[in-house]
């Protein structure tokens, strides 16, 4: 018996924020942006089926700033005033899997003027790939691979 070599699987990714402003600076907390942050498959696939949860971890100026979303979509809604970096950490259903961590700074300011009327959104976001080496039996399960 040969011993079959299990495939490295690549799920490719989309994350990063998009973000409208108010207008105006809101009355009470000052907020001048509405703002989306987010990790989402770059085919319409289902995350969920492979990804345990997401944390993003927000500037400490964000009441309860480390938020856990359990399923798809994977995103938060905020609203602010600044932009900042915030880390995000992907944890697979597979326990064996390690998490994977990583960063992206919350853009808010363009020099659209389209953007700046909010007649347009802003969107900063970055492709990036999931690579598992060497998955598991049911990480392979999970992500049908062969
Ligand atoms: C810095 N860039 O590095 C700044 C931090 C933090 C933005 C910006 C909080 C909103 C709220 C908000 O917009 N924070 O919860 O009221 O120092």
């Amino acid at each position: 018996l040969t011993t079959m070599k299990t495939p490295v699987i690549i799920k490719p990714i989309l994350y990063g924020n998009t973000a409208k402003h108010l207008g105006q600076k809101r009355e009470g907390d000052g907020h001048t942006h509405t703002w989306t942050l987010y990790v989402k498959p770059f085919d319409n696939e289902d995350m969920s089926v492979y990804v345990s949860k997401i944390q993003f971890r927000l500037h400490e100026t964000y009441p309860n700033n480390v938020r856990v979303i359990t399923q798809a979509p994977f995103e938060v809604e905020e609203s602010g005033w600044g932009e900042f970096e915030c880390t995000i950490t992907i944890y697979f259903a597979d326990p064996n899997e390690k998490q994977i961590t990583f960063y992206h700074l919350i853009k808010l300011f363009s020099t659209d003027p389209d953007v700046i009327a909010g007649t347009k959104p802003l969107v900063n976001e970055h492709y990036d790939e999931l690579v598992f080496q060497e998955p598991s039996d049911l990480l392979c399960r999970l992500l049908n691979c062969a």
